[in-house]
């Protein structure tokens, strides 16, 4: 599973970045890849062929974190999260867009380090918590937690 994942986000970084890299590492395999330019097919086969090498090596490491969005304030204009509930993987982020009907803010039950006591007011207003430890966090906004501005995430 983790090979798959990490053999698939090196291939989209170097499709997608080709020379963009800019660690050490990833400027030596470049360096190494360049000697194939003339020759796409070459290049692509050989991209593939570098993706399972690393994702052989990178078997014991994690795959690449995601990060997932949560409005606060609905488009429609609700006192709501937008999705209220998500579920993300350990290492992943949750990034909280202050959206519609502010002002919000996001406090997560017996987790002070996770939450955002202070208020947004104003739209595009975002921060993100990330979650290490797998278990399910509630989390409410305290202007409108009595008008159902509750939310979750869970971690698995
Ligand atoms: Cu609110």
């Amino acid at each position: 599973m983790y090979a798959i994942c990490a053999a698939w986000s090196f291939l989209h970084l170097y499709l997608i970045r080709g020379s963009g890299f800019l660690s050490p590492g990833h400027a030596l395999l470049n360096l190494l890849l360049n000697c194939f330019t003339v020759m796409p097919f070459i290049r692509y086969i050989t991209a593939i062929a570098l993706a399972c090498v690393i994702a052989f090596c990178l078997q014991v490491s994690p795959a690449y974190a995601d990060t997932v969005e949560i409005k606060l304030g609905t488009d429609a204009g609700l006192l709501a999260f937008q999705p209220q509930n998500v579920t993300i993987h350990p290492g992943d982020s949750v990034k909280f867009v202050n959206n519609k009907i502010p002002p919000h803010n996001v406090i997560f039950k017996d987790h002070a380090e996770l939450s955002h006591p202070d208020l947004a007011f104003n739209t595009g207003d975002s921060w993100e918590e990330t979650f290490e430890a797998a278990g399910t966090y509630d989390f409410y906004c305290e202007p409108h937690a009595g008008a159902g501005m509750v939310g979750k995430v869970i971690v698995e």
